[in-house]
């Protein structure tokens, strides 16, 4: 038995250098996280982070959505988060803060789950959580996911066996972000413990992120300063970290609301920029400026009018659609795409309004009924815009987004394809 163990023991330990020297050496890069993600957008799924009504004119420029928040995120919410983003061309991942937010349909949807670990913080942040989250995993989502595939009567030892190996490919298809956290004022701050004394130096960094990569495996090292910019400290830092990694991505999160900021970070080493607020912003900027346009002009105002009246009424170069557009270094005329894509979204919004007074008065009362009163009307908003963007089926989701937004204004008790209570429009 003890020889059967050394050989096991020798076999476990020539697998991790095969598997080190793949990664350093081999001509394939076998980290799963893609290089050419320059720019990544987190969105939040609580439901006071809204999303632009015409949400994949603005993700089509980013490389990939991440889905999580640090409060008042739920699985349903996030659920939902993914059921609207489901029309998106680009990969969508899942970064739960809580092991409950990962259900059977989000796993689905998700390319793959990230799985923080904050290097930072308190033990628990580092491993408190992640042994909270495996637990659920062996002992909630493998078991039902078992359950669903096993005949009834298959033997509980062997449903036991099989619910190890499906945990662990579960956690194999994981991929592991090692974050170093500093800003202290932030919620993720607040959620991991991390204080003043906890931020760490240039070299301090460098040195953690070595050991996430060489210790830990964390295919990611996020530097996060979620709310506020980074700045100075934050290029000095990337610049340490990104000459102790060889594997790992490096990635940087917080405050970017501008193509200079963004630049200095990647300029730094930073693989990847992450935005979230500056998304948000946009939302909350479209359902003012469709507030005001409802006021001044007419539901079938046509394209000219109202691209006269918004570059009356805002200063594009500095609206938050600008700001976020300018966070993706692929958009070459960020105020240019943004006047496009606000024109678009308030033209919808006063479309939807003109076919909400024309659909009421066919009094639908189902769901079939809406939609037929929709399609009656002869005139889809926004479809025209998505079909311009890299968005599965354009006339589909537009026919959902009336649908589901104006059974919500008319007050129809009817199931909805899309949460569009997560919309701009539903305030
Ligand atoms: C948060 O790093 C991200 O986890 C993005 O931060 O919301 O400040 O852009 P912001």
């Amino acid at each position: 038995m003890a020889a059967l163990d050394d050989v096991a023991r020798a076999v476990g330990r020539l697998a991790s250098v095969v598997r080190s020297g793949v990664r350093t050496l081999g001509p394939v890069d076998s980290n799963p996280v893609p290089t050419d993600w320059t720019h990544v957008t987190k969105l939040d799924p609580e439901h006071a982070k809204k999303l632009p009504l015409l949400y994949p004119l603005y993700l089509q420029h980013t490389s990939a959505v991440s889905v999580g928040g640090s409060s008042d995120v739920t699985a349903a919410n996030t659920e939902e988060t993914f059921t609207l983003l489901s029309p998106l061309t680009v990969p969508v991942f899942h970064e739960p803060s809580g092991p409950r937010h990962i259900t059977h349909r989000t796993r689905d949807a998700a390319a793959f789950i990230a799985i923080p670990e904050v290097l930072n913080g308190d033990s628990e942040s580092l491993v408190g959580t992640l042994g909270v989250g495996i637990e659920h995993i062996r002992e909630q989502l493998a078991p039902e996911l078992l359950d669903d595939a096993l005949p009834r009567w298959t033997p509980e030892r062997i449903v036991d066996a099989l619910a190890n190996v499906a945990t662990s490919v579960l956690l194999s298809e994981a991929v592991f972000e090692a974050y170093i956290i500093q800003n202290p004022d932030s919620a993720a701050a607040r959620e991991a413990n991390v204080g003043p004394d906890d931020l760490l130096s240039p070299t301090e960094a460098k040195q953690h992120a070595m050991a996430a990569e060489r210790h830990l495996d964390s295919e990611l090292v996020y530097l996060e300063y979620s709310g506020t910019y980074g700045d100075e400290e934050a290029t000095a830092i990337l610049d340490a970290v990104s000459e102790g990694l060889d594997w790992s991505r490096l990635w940087y999160g917080g405050g970017l609301d501008s193509r200079e900021g963004v630049e200095a970070m990647l300029d730094a080493g930073a693989d990847t920029v992450v935005v979230g607020n500056a998304f948000h912003d946009v939302a909350d900027e479209e359902a003012e400026l469709v507030a005001a346009a409802t006021e001044t002009l007419a539901t079938d105002a046509d394209e000219t009018a109202v691209r006269e009246w918004l570059t009356e009424t805002v200063d594009v170069a500095d609206s938050a659609a600008a700001r976020y557009l300018s966070t993706v270094p692929s958009v070459a005329d960020p105020t240019s795409t943004a006047e496009d894509a606000l024109v678009a979204s308030v033209r919808t919004a006063l479309e939807l309004d003109g076919l909400a007074e024309q659909v009421s008065e066919a009094e639908p009362s189902t769901r079939a009924e809406l939609r037929a009163a929709v399609d009656d009307a002869g005139n889809l908003p926004g479809a025209r815009y998505l079909d311009e963007s890299m968005c599965k089926h354009p006339e589909a989701m537009a026919r959902s987004v009336a649908v589901d937004v104006l059974a919500r204004r008319l007050g129809l008790d009817i199931d909805g394809r899309l949460p569009v209570s997560h919309l701009s429009t539903d305030r």
